[in-house]
């Protein structure tokens, strides 16, 4: 691919400093290093564009529709340079001119277009989409804030705006010759002619949604795809003119400020509730806007006659519960505007749709006041109505427990459009997303739905970029497994597992050492940069990076360094293999327990770290404002992955994935994906504690858990670190932890911190011990990345592919 772009560093030099005359109309070296980037990055999109445009017309092929509310896509000029066989020659030329490419790295923005796994998948979805050759083109949103930039202030998270569009973003391009109209509100008109009728919405607010396209480079640069990320604008720009030409100017922007709402922010909650009129915009502006598109393409490729064709050409997969109105608006637009029987559209609609379970959290199973919706989308609402009539109509009457399954499945309940019903009674496929989680849709979540068609259900475990997460994100590795295996892991992970035989070598195992070393050295000095914390790189680095939530149970490992620091301030000759305890992560704004958890993690640090009797021990540290950029330094450099999940709760994880490809040893519960990484890597090779998920239900169900006697029978260990929540040990900083204390106690241990905590200090203990045995620590790690081609998100789109999209 090289020579298409670049035939060697001098040709990419010149070309540099061409571009840099003709964007910005100055010399190489008359720029700052912030524009020295912008023309870089504006170089590459723009000949990954030409790429696109250049494909071949894909016209007879099978396209996927990726509708996601989230992508997280994370920094992209390393990937693409990677992806298009040109990072040597680039690296090469920027450090002959003089500012060397990994510092031109960091004036690159990292967009914030989603809130953690979810979005994140679905970017490492469109990258593997494109590097394995299927027509993907991602449809979501482009916010004009980001999720908020946290920061740390005595302890606390406070929230500050994304602004990320401050100073451009090179790889989009606006395209306002595709903008389409999208409707909220307004009346249903019926029509009659000659026996005929019809439906037509009219008045109501008008809003024009502007794509940007971002182009997705697949490895090997054979195939660029495309995401389109739908902003909102006023429909025209005579708004309320008489408003305007009275005077009165703040009546007219508020109209331009309602509309410009809808793609303003990023709703800040992860797995979690919206229940905002807002947010419901969001959902219906993106899925109409993608549908209109797709629609429109089909139209012309394929003529306006057949629409049964739609489903050959077409297929629409909708990430989670928040693009579930693509099946009522498909149906819209085919019965509405182009005149299709009711009964064939809908025949055509699930033909098309997909759909994908993320959570079984019941708070994020989303639901919507009929009252609402039917104000907000009337005419969508109609068809829901009639979908949700006919189901009830033709449900079969002849099963015992009818009564049961049609109240469990039916979209219409309790005065609530139940989004999660909506997905499935519209999709042909519908998947969970690991081999645990399916189970539990199977036999719990959906369970009325899969007794009715399970058929329907598959399982589809996650997958990560490893060319992301392993290939840019640790370049040391990344060479030294290139320079053993050759570079065809790029393309094909599964040929990781060739470094199963080098587990034992000694050469392999020093230049593992080496890399794990510089890694960690990367991260100690960005730690020291964002939080002040000083890592002694000697230590073990254990790691529990992720989104704050209770079920995560980041309060259960923060418990163990209470523990931990106890059990050496009495007796100072206590054995502990020196750990350094990194966290990171974000809690949504209004969720006070999950921002009290991070609060409690830095006041414990700041009490530990500065505690002579105990920190050549442990060291705790919280990495403020986690996202992709950040997360791709933490990874490689650590030596313990905390994936301490209760079971039956993460429905996968996914840095559980990237953490072990990178050779992190996983000390985690038998829950989502970990159970799969446990079957791959074997028992020496992970470290499994804690409740299984029949134990879960089983202690839930028994209704003999009681937090109170825990603490009462065990005052000596357990009950002391609940007691020094509130008893000013940790109060330093900013006060004491009384809420966090209240809600472990109150809720009576709901995420079983309390159940799980033995096993877990236990099961940390017998790891780290192992630690010092260096070779087998080595070869166990080693052994991880061996085992992880299987997580490659290559291997997952593959499987979506040939059993759900069949592009
Ligand atoms: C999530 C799950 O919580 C997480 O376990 C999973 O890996 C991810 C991708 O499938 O999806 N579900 C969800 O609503 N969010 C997730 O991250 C926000």
């Amino acid at each position: 691919m090289s020579e298409t772009f670049f035939k060697d560093k001098d040709d990419f030099i010149a070309q540099y400093r061409d571009s840099c005359r003709k964007m910005l109309g100055k010399r190489y070296e008359d720029l700052n290093e912030r524009d020295r980037y912008f023309v870089l990055a504006s170089l590459i999109a723009h000949k990954a564009r030409d790429l696109r445009s250049s494909a071949a017309d894909l016209k007879d092929e099978k396209q996927v529709y990726y509708f996601s509310i989230e992508f997280l896509l994370g920094p992209l000029l390393d990937n693409y340079l990677l992806n298009l066989g040109i990072r040597d020659v680039v690296k090469a030329g920027c450090r002959e001119l003089g500012t060397p490419l990994d510092e031109l790295e960091q004036r690159e923005v990292d967009p914030g277009l989603g809130n953690g796994g979810l979005g994140r998948l679905a970017a490492c979805f469109l990258d593997s989409m494109a590097a394995v050759g299927i027509n993907g083109h991602g449809n979501g949103m482009r916010y004009r804030y980001g999720l908020f930039r946290q920061e740390i202030d005595h302890g606390r998270q406070v929230e500050k705006m994304d602004n990320w569009l401050e100073n451009g973003f090179s790889w989009e391009a606006r395209k306002g010759e595709s903008s389409v109209l999208v409707r909220f509100g307004g009346n249903v008109v019926r029509h009659e002619d000659d026996g005929r009728y019809w439906f037509e919405t009219e008045g109501g607010q008008i809003v024009k949604a502007v794509p940007y396209d971002v182009p997705i480079v697949g490895y090997g640069g054979d195939k660029v795809n495309n995401l389109r990320i739908w902003s909102a604008e006023p429909a025209s720009e005579d708004f309320d003119l008489q408003a305007f030409n009275n005077g009165d100017y703040a009546q007219a922007m508020r109209f331009r400020a309602d509309v410009e709402a809808i793609s303003q922010i990023l709703y800040p909650n992860d797995a979690g509730e919206h229940g905002r009129l807002l947010r419901l915009k969001q959902e219906y502006l993106f899925v109409s806007a993608g549908l209109q598109t797709v629609l429109r393409d089909f139209e012309r490729a394929h003529g306006k006659d057949d629409w049964s064709e739609l489903p050959t050409y077409v297929a629409i997969h909708t990430n989670d519960t928040h693009p579930a109105m693509c099946g009522p608006e498909l149906m819209r637009i085919l019965v509405d505007e182009r005149g299709i029987d009711f009964d064939e559209a809908f025949q055509i609609a699930s033909a098309c749709i997909s759909y994908t379970n993320h959570t079984i959290m019941p708070e994020a199973l989303e639901k919507w006041p009929i009252d609402m919706f039917r104000n907000l989308l009337p005419r969508l609402y109609m068809l829901i109505e009639e979908i949700d009539h006919r189901y009830r109509d033709t449900f079969p009457h002849d099963r015992d427990n009818w009564q049961d399954l049609l109240a469990e499945t039916a979209i219409l309940w309790d005065g609530q459009v139940r989004m999660a019903n909506l997905s499935v009674i519209f999709a042909h496929s519908v998947n969970g997303v690991s081999a645990l989680h399916t189970g539990i849709l199977e036999d719990t979540t959906l369970h009325g739905f899969y007794e009715l068609t399970p058929e329907k259900f598959n399982n589809k475990t996650n997958g990560i970029s490893h060319r992301r997460f392993l290939g840019n994100s640790n370049p040391p590795y990344g060479k030294l497994i290139t320079d053993t295996i050759g570079d065809g892991w790029l393309k094909d992970a599964t040929q990781l597992s060739r470094l199963g035989q080098y587990e034992d070598d000694p050469s392999f195992q020093e230049e593992f050492a080496k890399a794990r070393q510089w890694n960690k050295e990367r991260l100690a000095s960005y730690v020291k940069r964002t939080s002040g914390v000083e890592l002694d790189c000697s230590m073990v680095f254990d790691v529990q990076v992720k989104r704050f939530h209770a079920y995560k149970r980041q309060l259960l490992n923060i418990m163990k360094v209470m523990d931990l620091r106890n059990r050496l301030l009495d007796d100072p000759s206590l054995e502990v293999r020196p750990t350094a305890f990194v966290f990171s992560g974000k809690a949504a704004q209004s969720y006070t327990f999950a921002k009290e958890v991070i609060r409690l993690i830095n006041a414990v640090a700041d009490v530990v770290n500065k505690d002579g009797r105990v920190n050549d021990r442990i060291r705790v540290a919280f990495v403020p404002n986690f996202a992709v950029s950040s997360a791709q330094l933490i990874y490689p450099a650590a030596d313990i992955s905390e994936q301490i999940s209760w079971a039956g709760s993460e429905a996968s994880g996914t840095s559980n994935m990237k953490l072990m490809m990178n050779g992190a040893i996983t000390l985690g519960t038998y829950d989502g994906a970990n159970v799969e990484i446990a079957k791959l890597v074997g028992e020496d090779s992970i470290k499994i504690f804690g409740l299984r998920t029949e134990e879960v239900d089983a202690l839930r169900a028994s209704g003999t858990w009681f937090a109170w006697d825990v603490y009462n029978k065990d005052h000596e260990r357990l009950g002391r670190i609940i007691d020094q929540l509130n008893d000013g040990t940790f109060a330093e900083l900013s006060g004491s932890f009384q809420s966090v204390h209240d809600e472990l106690m109150m809720s009576n241990d709901h995420d079983l911190v309390l159940a799980d905590f033995y096993s877990y200090v236990k099961a940390w203990e017998e790891l780290v011990q192992t630690y010092g045995d260096r070779r087998s620590w080595i070869r166990a790690s080693i052994h991880n990345t061996a085992q992880s081609g299987f997580f490659s998100s290559d291997r997952t789109v593959r499987e979506y592919n040939s059993e759900i999209w069949h592009a």
